[in-house]
């Protein structure tokens, strides 16, 4: 993002778990802050240095350790790019369980360390689901191996699901044990363009009923969105015939074990949506081939390249009721305005997007540039709103450097107290990733 800069002096870049486990000792000892990194590809600077801490990188361990084809049970070293398990995997007929525009160079370890939601979740689940062991070096370069690839296994405290999420603040996962799903014998996609917000709900409805076990995601873009997506060359952009009137589009995808019956759902989804006096779509693009399957999949990933490419993005990534996804955007863009930075001001854009589904929201405010008035202009604004829904100040993208602050606002006292001693359990010294999550 450009946001986030420490002064490390050294990345250290250990090809064995062992290796990792030494370093955590040196560093324990001589309490030497460390920061764990993956493919660096977070969005709340937690795999940035905010010190002269020592970045350990696990890009060289990097080789799956098991595939058992039959259960589909896949065992990788952290540091494995997931575009490269979902590559190793596919002969085999089956696929990642998560998906999301950053595969190409983040890393199984920091999408476990990160509890990464992605595009998928709708469909499998989030990590603390798919995740079935870890192998973690603690911060004294203990090895916790719980790598087991039991299904099953109820015996006592789960303690890897504390490491799934905890940003590499209670150690460093080195290996990661996933149930991979079978890959579904055909995919297919349509893009809908939605006069109004309004309609993404009932919409939503709908779909879910008609498509049942083949929806597999629900992804919403605002016209902003849409638009910057298309300006940046991000995936195929519609006619005008396609965007006239629409105030949002939506993204559905369907897996499913067999084409016909797959596509005929769709078919009939589109003509029940169509052949009625007030249409909640005004028009459905279906993709015609895999080219257009990725490129109608381009539009809606490639947002966050697009918002980067047109300025300095502000992001906020939260869980809100549904039903007010647009009150949200629509009621940060007015106090932007109120404040005079919208408009002819420093801020360009207002756009939201995100994971209908899951109740997922991402609202970037993109800038000319990072400056002192937008932060306060926006916030605490946006945690006061989330706060009022009892919503998440992150659903998916971590606390990081960026929100360590604001924890409170989805977290109670009792929860950040637990947390704190959890944290003096594993790390008393402080040494793992300083400065994130926790304050
Ligand atoms: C997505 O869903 C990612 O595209 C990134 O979570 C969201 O950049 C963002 O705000
Ligand atoms: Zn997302």
């Amino acid at each position: 993002m450009g946001k986030y800069r420490g002064g490390s002096t050294t990345v250290l870049k250990p090809k064995t778990t062992q290796q990792v486990s030494q370093i955590m000792k040196w560093c324990n000892e001589k309490r030497i802050g460390v920061v764990p990194q993956g493919g660096n590809t977070g969005l709340v600077g937690g795999s940035v240095p905010i010190r002269d801490e020592v970045i350990v990188s696990l890009s060289n361990l990097n080789s799956v350790r098991s595939f058992d084809p039959i259960s589909g049970i896949l065992v990788a070293d952290a540091g494995c790019i997931l575009q490269s398990l979902t590559d190793y995997i596919a002969p085999h007929n089956h696929i990642m369980p998560i998906d999301l525009g950053a595969k190409g160079s983040c890393q199984i370890g920091g999408n476990v360390a990160t509890n990464a939601g992605g595009l998928r979740l709708l469909r499998y689940g989030s990590l603390h689901g798919t995740v079935l062991g870890l192998e973690v070096v603690l911060p004294d370069g203990t090895v916790l191996d719980q790598l087991t690839t039991l299904r099953k296994d109820n015996t006592g405290y789960d303690l890897k699901q504390l490491f799934i999420g905890a940003e590499g603040t209670l150690g460093v996962i080195t290996g990661v044990s996933i149930l991979t799903p079978p890959a579904p014998q055909a995919s297919n996609n349509v893009i809908l363009a939605l006069p109004s917000f309004d309609n993404v709900l009932p919409l939503y409805k709908i779909v879910k009923r008609q498509l049942s076990e083949i929806l597999s995601a629900f992804e919403f873009i605002d016209r902003t969105s849409y638009d910057l997506a298309v300006k940046h060359g991000q995936g195929r952009a519609l006619s005008e015939d396609e965007v006239a009137g629409a105030e949002c589009f939506v993204l559905v995808e369907t897996s499913g074990g067999k084409r016909e019956h797959d596509e005929e759902k769709l078919n009939n989804l589109l003509e029940s949506l169509l052949e009625v006096d007030t249409p909640l779509i005004n028009t459905g693009v279906l993709s015609q081939s895999p080219a257009q399957f990725s490129s109608l999949w381009a539009l809606r990933e490639g947002v966050t390249e697009a918002v980067s490419k047109e300025g300095k993005p502000y992001k906020y990534d939260i869980s809100v009721p549904l039903s007010s996804f647009k009150t949200v955007v629509d009621a940060t863009r007015e106090h932007l305005r109120s404040k005079g930075l919208l408009g002819d001001g420093a801020v360009k854009h207002v756009l939201g997007y995100g994971h209908v589904g899951d109740g997922n929201l991402h609202l970037n405010i993109v800038a000319d540039s990072y400056t002192p008035e937008i932060q306060t202009a926006l916030e605490p604004f946006i945690f006061e709103i989330v706060a009022s829904y009892r919503g998440s100040i992150s659903a998916e993208h971590g606390i990081g450097a960026m929100k360590t602050h604001a924890l409170h606002y989805s977290k109670s006292d009792v929860s950040i107290a637990l947390m704190k001693k959890i944290k003096m359990l594993f790390d008393p010294h402080n040494i793992m990733n300083p400065g994130k999550v926790l304050e």
